[in-house]
């Protein structure tokens, strides 16, 4: 099978809890806070690994989750760190946020090792919240929650060689005589009903890997036939073989066949159209010499002005085979490998940010005041002393860095209005 698929659940692991303690030490009857940090919980990486064609693996376990972070201890200890976790995929495999199917990565090329989730920060210890005002802080910070998403993982193999052509045309058969695949061969259209890939190997390590796709037909680029998805099989492809009844055995003119598929592979995707390109002449068996190089001249002469060459095989006698792949193997050294790429289109360091906002910012009409809520706003207020100097700046300092006095600004507020907070009123000033 072509495509390979999987859906699975993702997690980071959740910071560890910063802790409340106070230094016991003989003679000293009330020591000062020690609570130390909760570690960081742990990262969530996919890594490409060169051994891996599958992703079968993910098809049998369905949650994967990174280690959490220790809790902070007393006596000023940190909590260890969660492990990270890395899942291994093969090269090509593109994953996407599986309920909205925006691509996250490619794990293509270059992209080997990608940060999918970062793990939650620790929370600090109380023993960084001693003030002069409030020297028995029995408050730490929590750690950061851990962050999960489902992912869609969809291999796409990455063939160098993809063959195009009408139904029968003689692709599997051109596979089956190249390669080490077994494609089903019929003498009916739609023999081949899913896309297939096999290894060319031409000897002195020369070898590259040729996909074989179902017939496209008229109307293919609009979804004819399965077309969209036989045509998604081959963006990644290099370079097309485009195979042809030459000799027009089923009543048809190649001339006309090759130009049918061509519009289709246009209307799809203009790219795919400009790919370079070989015509396999092919079934030519079926002619006699004399015939042959006829049908071959016109077909020579109709393809000349899109500056494609046209290569006479049989692929049933396997006359001419070796020099159409060895012509595609030289014209594989001059095309570079990076093709259709995906972009990225939802960042989940961002996204999930933005789905679990810690506060909301409300304007309360009755009361004419700007209303700041949420669990972090609530805590901080928890442990912030806002009497003092110092924690009045701790306070600003906390609503710039959150964003907060930027969306109160996106919601209107200017010099002077009232915001509220969890029964704190201030006036707000820039
Ligand atoms: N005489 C002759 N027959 C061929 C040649 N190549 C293929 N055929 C025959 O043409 C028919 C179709 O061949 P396939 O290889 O299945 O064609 P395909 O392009 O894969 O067709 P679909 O899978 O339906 O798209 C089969 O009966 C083959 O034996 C050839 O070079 N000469
Ligand atoms: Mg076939």
């Amino acid at each position: 099978m072509f495509a390979d698929r999987a859906k699975i659940m993702v997690s980071s692991g959740k910071g560890g809890d910063g802790h409340v303690s106070f230094r016991r030490e003989k003679y000293v009857p009330a020591g000062g806070p020690d609570g130390g940090d909760g570690g960081d919980g742990g990262s969530v990486w996919l890594e490409v690994d060169e051994g891996l064609n599958t992703l079968a693996d993910y098809r049998h376990k369905r949650k994967y989750k990174a280690e959490s972070g220790e809790n902070g201890k007393m006596r000023r200890m940190a909590g260890r760190k969660g492990r990270d976790l890395i899942l291994k995929v093969p090269e090509g495999t593109v994953v996407r946020e599986a309920e909205s199917g925006r691509v996250i990565t490619d794990m293509s090329g270059d992209n080997r090792r990608f940060l999918l989730l970062s793990g939650g920060k620790g929370g600090n210890g109380n023993m960084h919240y001693a003030t002069s005002t409030m020297q028995a802080p029995k408050y730490a910070q929590p750690g950061q929650p851990a962050r999960t998403i489902e992912l869609q993982l969809e291999l796409k193999l990455i063939a160098d060689v993809g063959l195009v052509g009408l139904p029968n045309a003689g692709k599997s058969t051109l596979l089956t005589a190249s390669s080490n695949a077994r494609p089903e061969i019929g003498n009916y259209p739609f023999t081949t009903l899913t896309p297939m890939l096999g290894v060319v190997d031409l000897g002195d390590m020369q070898s590259f890997v040729m996909s074989d796709i179902p017939g496209l037909i008229e109307g293919a680029a609009e979804g004819a036939g399965l077309g969209h998805e036989f045509l998604a099989h081959i963006e990644r492809t290099r370079l097309l073989i485009h195979v042809v009844d030459a000799a027009g055995s089923e009543g048809r003119d190649p001339a006309d066949d090759i130009d049918i598929i061509n519009r289709e592979l246009k209307e799809y995707q203009v790219d795919l159209s400009r790919r370079p390109q070989i015509i396999a002449a092919n079934k030519l068996d079926l002619l006699d010499d004399e015939t042959a190089e006829m049908a071959l001249e016109l077909l020579r002469d109709h393809c000349a002005p899109m500056g494609v060459e046209v290569v006479p095989i049989s692929a049933a006698t396997g006359k001419g085979v070796r020099e159409l792949l060895f012509k595609a193997y030289n014209m594989l050294q001059e095309i570079p490998v990076q093709t259709g790429v995906f972009e990225q289109e939802y960042d989940p360091e961002t996204e999930i940010f933005q789905e679990s906002a810690p506060y909301t910012v409300t304007y309360d009409e009755k009361a004419r005041e700007y209303v700041v809520e949420g669990p972090r706003i609530e805590r901080m207020l928890g442990y912030t002393n806002l009497e003092t100097e110092k924690g009045f700046m701790f306070f600003q300092k906390f609503l710039r860095d959150n964003g907060i006095i930027d969306a109160l600004k996106r919601e209107g507020c200017t010099e002077g209005d009232t915001v509220r907070l969890y029964g704190h009123s201030f006036e707000y000033y820039d």
